[in-house]
């Protein structure tokens, strides 16, 4: 589009904030230390055949043994910012009643070290790790989940409220709901398309609970948003039946969430196109107006593209569009929505790196909520990453990844989008999930026998980048 010398920079905004993120289940460890009890990923990934290579949780990168290191780690790349998660079972084992004293010490702990260190903690109250006692009580299905998450909030908006300035709810609660309900590739593991939409709803009230409980227990400095997995959909061709299968996407992808949370109602054409399954009737009175809370900012979390056609389209992509693999889809209502992979390149998650992608999402997020402050709450990429002979982890396509979604930022920033930072998803190589260790997400490299830390170029890269607030041109000197 506008033409650039090669060698521009662009410059963010003062005071833009530069970040990574975690999630707790994928860093800390420690799994039954201090009173933690398993949470709906312990159970799961101690289950045969959910996780690659019967991976766990149990020591992770022994983060909650070396937050000081990791800290540190954190200071000398520059880093204004950390996002993390807290891990409800650490702090309040049964997912009810009182709170340990020891889990919320650790979590105070953290939060002093990034001050002190001038590093502005974001912290995320779930990312994905229910109480298995509230998972055996129903889990997000049932409505007395999103009721236990508000008391939750609450605990931890009082205990460290006067810290934490940055608060987000949920973190992607798509995932939550479609891979943990319907195509049972997360945890809990469960294949049902309707308990799916119950758990969407009951995150969706869940969410807007929490931030009642949230503005309650905190000072009014302090910020409140959700971090979403908005997926970029597009239609493989303009034929009516593609852009109604994006439109489908759309809806039980993205509006599902932006709807109640943002606008204060749940999209018509979504109880159209799932009426066969649902009438919603778990919907009572009163619960979009319970989730429709003022936000102070929305989080985007993104990774790549989602490209789609009618059923009987062109060759068929992954059937989960490429998120984790399974019998089940993950699309309740959508399942014979086709999922392509566009030519180009991949991460070695298999997902095509499409920076525009995240230009268009920004832009449209943009227009339609044009008050609402944004972050890029998580983006990045994983890679076959090795420690080279030299001691050095050269990872120059993680470098290109991050720089094209950079100036993707930049360019949506410079359009008009109020986009106020961006966390590199991740800070260290952690568990992936159903992956396991097998895919390395971090900016530092982790030896996962002696864990050892090792920042890759891309961690000096994005260094750089932090201290200056300056994007360099693309192939520049690292
Ligand atoms: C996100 N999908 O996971 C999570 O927030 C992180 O914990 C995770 O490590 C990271 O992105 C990389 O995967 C996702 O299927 C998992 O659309 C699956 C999907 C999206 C995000």
């Amino acid at each position: 589009s506008e033409a650039r010398p090669l060698t521009a920079t662009r410059q963010f905004p003062p005071g833009f904030l530069w970040g990574s993120a975690t999630a707790a289940y994928q860093i800390e460890g420690a799994a039954a230390e201090d009173g933690r009890t398993p949470s709906i990923w312990d159970t799961f990934s101690h289950t045969p055949g959910k996780v690659f290579g019967g991976h766990t949780g149990d020591v992770a990168v022994d983060h909650y043994h070396r937050f000081r290191d990791d800290v540190r780690l954190m200071k000398e790349l520059g880093l204004t910012a950390y996002r993390f998660s807290v891990s409800w079972s650490r702090v309040q084992p049964t997912g009810r009643g009182p709170a340990v004293q020891k889990g919320l010490d650790f979590y105070r702990a953290l939060v002093d070290e990034l001050l002190d260190a001038g590093i502005r903690p974001a912290l995320t109250l779930y990312h994905w790790d229910l109480p298995q006692e509230l998972e055996d009580a129903g889990g997000w299905p049932e409505r007395t989940t999103a009721e236990r998450f508000g008391e939750y909030a609450a605990l931890v908006g009082n205990a460290l409220g006067d810290r934490v300035d940055r608060w987000t709810t949920l973190n992607e609660p798509w995932c939550s709901a479609f891979l943990g309900y319907a195509s049972g590739v997360h945890a809990p593991g469960r294949t049902d398309p309707v308990a799916a939409l119950r758990a969407a709803h009951h995150l969706n009230l869940g969410h807007g609970l929490a931030v009642q409980a949230l503005r309650a227990a905190l000072p009014p400095r302090a910020e409140v948003g959700v971090s979403l997995n908005l997926h970029q959909v597009r239609p493989l061709t303009q034929a009516p039946g593609d852009v109604d299968a994006a439109r489908r996407i759309d809806a039980v992808g993205n509006r599902v969430w932006l709807g109640p949370m943002l606008d204060g109602a749940y999209p018509e054409d979504l109880a159209a196109d799932t009426a066969r399954l649902t009438d919603w009737s778990f919907v009572r009175p009163g619960d979009t107006a319970a989730a429709h809370q003022p936000l102070d900012f929305l989080g985007v979390n993104y990774y790549t593209p989602t490209l789609v056609s009618a059923a009987g389209g062109a060759q068929p992509g992954m059937a989960d569009g490429g998120h984790g693999g399974g019998a089940f889809s993950p699309w309740p209502a959508a399942e014979d929505v086709v999922f392509h992979q566009p030519p180009g390149a991949r991460t070695a998650m298999g997902w095509s790196v499409d920076a525009s992608g995240l230009y268009d999402l920004l832009m449209r997020l943009a227009r339609e909520y044009p008050e609402l402050p944004l972050y890029i709450t998580e983006n990045g990429a994983a890679y076959e990453d090795v420690v080279g002979p030299d001691g050095a982890v050269h990872d120059p396509e993680r470098i290109a990844y991050v720089h094209s979604h950079l100036e993707a930022v930049h360019r949506a920033v410079e359009s008009g989008a109020d986009v106020r930072g961006y966390f590199l998803w991740s800070l260290l190589d952690n568990f992936e999930w159903a992956y396991g260790y097998e895919k390395r997400f971090g900016a530092v490299h982790v030896d996962y026998e002696t864990q050892v830390r090792t920042p890759k170029a891309s961690a000096h890269w994005y260094a750089r980048v932090a201290r200056s607030g300056e994007l360099p041109a693309p192939g520049g000197t690292v």
